[in-house]
């Protein structure tokens, strides 16, 4: 493993023209919060970036009124071909501001500019470019007799994939004539601040779309304002409980897009290069920081040695270092309070008698990092088995046969996404079929499309995400 020397790249960070304050995006304006400010970091250097608002209850009940009125006044009266024309508009200015707001992502989460380039802000334009395409087709694809808007959505997103995360929720709520108040963590809230000004480009019309930032209080008031009539959630499994708790008794609607503890499957006739590439993709794509990574590897006991063997290879060839450089492969942790997570779960994993490799890295003094990490001899009833850890850490469980591996597969409260590798079609659609699991990738891991609805079982929540059903959630009258 090495380590390039942490240095903020001063050419990428030139594309970027940040403001030293971000104020509430409310009405199609910026203004300023009535809550306390706070600061965003770099989470590679903990160097400041911007100081931004935070919304106190009356903010939000600013930011709801303007979305109430857009709604009624204009949004959900407008024709659906006039409403995609915007949603493609917003898709083609996000691909003109791609390279910026790829780097203000990697600043802002620490994610490796190569990912926020290839895969988050490609994403993002390709789920604009898919919801336009059904916003003229409402009336015409079978989805009711009458499908009709919800109304104003809520909606509460992580600091994983920031501006993805955005996409996913405000395309296909726009798409069916919602209007939307959303809320993006507040270790990230940069790239959606930046697609404020994308909205303002597009003229969209004032209060269609309205971004309050600050902390989890500013999302439960959010969740709590009575005139809400959608709340869509996507985070981890105790606030998602919380959140079900506080609609519980009302008529809004609820999706919850909740953690998980993926199985990574390897049969033995599994081709093992892809597989290997698979497994790394899996876990430690984003440091391990996605729902739906493939935390448990779960191999067939005759081929273990040897995929844990070329694993470490592999790892020891990663380049972990400044985010924004574009040969690196690992960047930083998104907080401190995340890493301590993953530091203590690793420490536990450890005293329960799991056996640790950490890639061999210099760890810089400033910043949050933390080595890929490998445990073996991993039990069942370990916690790092069963924990949604959500870093940059392996937990190597093996099997014997096919019954087995489905167990311990399903031995898990989550139900989100796994992974089957093997080179027989008809085993992975027999073990594809009794995995209680949301997603399942078949020779590949984490693959997203925005026609393919993503979504989990058990404690992963309820709903999906993407597709036709994707749309589904914001529709009434519809089915
Ligand atoms: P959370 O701590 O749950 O935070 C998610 C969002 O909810 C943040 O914007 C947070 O604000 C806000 N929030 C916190 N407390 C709240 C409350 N009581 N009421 C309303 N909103 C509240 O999760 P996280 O740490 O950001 O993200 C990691 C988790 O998200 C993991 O468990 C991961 O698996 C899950 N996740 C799931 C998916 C899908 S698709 N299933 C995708 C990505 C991530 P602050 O950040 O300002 O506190």
């Amino acid at each position: 493993m090495t380590f390039l020397e942490y240095a903020p790249a001063p050419e990428s960070r030139a594309i970027l023209s940040l403001r030293d304050e971000y104020g509430l995006f409310i009405d199609g304006q910026f203004r300023p919060g009535t809550g306390e400010s706070f600061a965003t970091i770099s989470p590679a250097d903990e160097s400041h970036i911007a100081t931004v608002a935070a919304a106190s209850e009356a903010d939000i009940d600013q930011a709801v009124a303007a979305a109430r009125r857009a709604h009624d006044k204009v949004w959900a009266k407008m024709r659906g071909r006039d409403r995609g024309k915007y949603l493609f508009r917003i898709a083609r200015l996000v691909q003109e501001r791609a390279r910026e707001l790829a780097v203000a992502e990697s600043l802002d989460n620490g994610k490796p500019i190569k990912e926020s380039r290839d895969v988050d802000v490609p994403l993002v334009a390709a789920w604009f470019f898919y919801y336009a395409g059904w916003a003229d087709k409402l009336d015409f694809a079978g989805l009711g007799a009458n499908p009709r808007s919800l109304g104003v959505a809520a909606q509460v997103i992580p600091w994983n994939f920031p501006l993805l995360m955005l996409a996913w929720k405000v395309a296909p709520a726009l798409a069916a004539g919602n209007t939307v108040v959303i809320k993006p963590a507040e270790t990230t809230p940069l790239t959606a601040l930046i697609f404020a000004e994308i909205l303002q480009q597009a003229d969209l019309p004032a209060g269609v779309v309205n971004i309050v930032t600050g902390a989890g209080s500013t999302g439960a008031a959010m969740v709590r304002h009575p005139d809400v009539n959608k709340v869509a959630f996507t985070g981890s499994t105790p606030v998602g409980r919380e959140i079900a708790k506080a609609v519980a008794g009302t008529d809004k609607k609820l999706t919850l897009e909740l953690g998980g503890k993926a199985a990574n499957i390897i049969f033995e006739d599994a081709p093992i290069e892809q597989a290997i590439d698979g497994i790394v993709t899996g876990i430690f794509f984003n440091q391990g920081q996605v729902c739906c990574a493939g935390s448990r590897l779960i191999v067939q006991e005759s081929i273990h040695d040897e995929v844990v063997e070329r694993l470490k290879r592999r790892l020891s060839t990663l380049r972990m270092g400044d985010p924004l450089d574009k040969n690196t492969d690992i960047g930083a942790i998104n907080s401190l309070e995340q890493l301590n997570r993953v530091r203590e779960l690793s420490q536990i994993g450890e005293e329960e008698g799991a056996q640790r490799w950490s890639a061999n890295c210099v760890i810089p003094e400033k910043g949050f990092w933390f080595a890929p990490t490998i445990f073996t001899n991993v039990q069942a009833s370990h916690r790092i088995a069963r924990d949604e850890i959500f870093g940059p850490v392996l937990s190597v469980l093996t099997f014997r046969t096919p019954a087995e591996a489905i167990a311990k597969a399903n031995n898990t409260p989550y139900g989100l996404s796994a992974g089957i590798w093997s080179d027989k079609g008809s085993r992975i659609l027999a073990v594809a079929d009794k995995l209680r699991a949301g997603v399942i990738w078949a020779n590949t891991f984490n693959r997203f499309d925005p026609a393919s609805p993503f979504g989990g079982y058990k404690e992963s929540g309820y709903g999906r995400e993407g597709g036709r059903q994707g749309l589904l959630a914001y529709l009434k009258g519809a089915a």
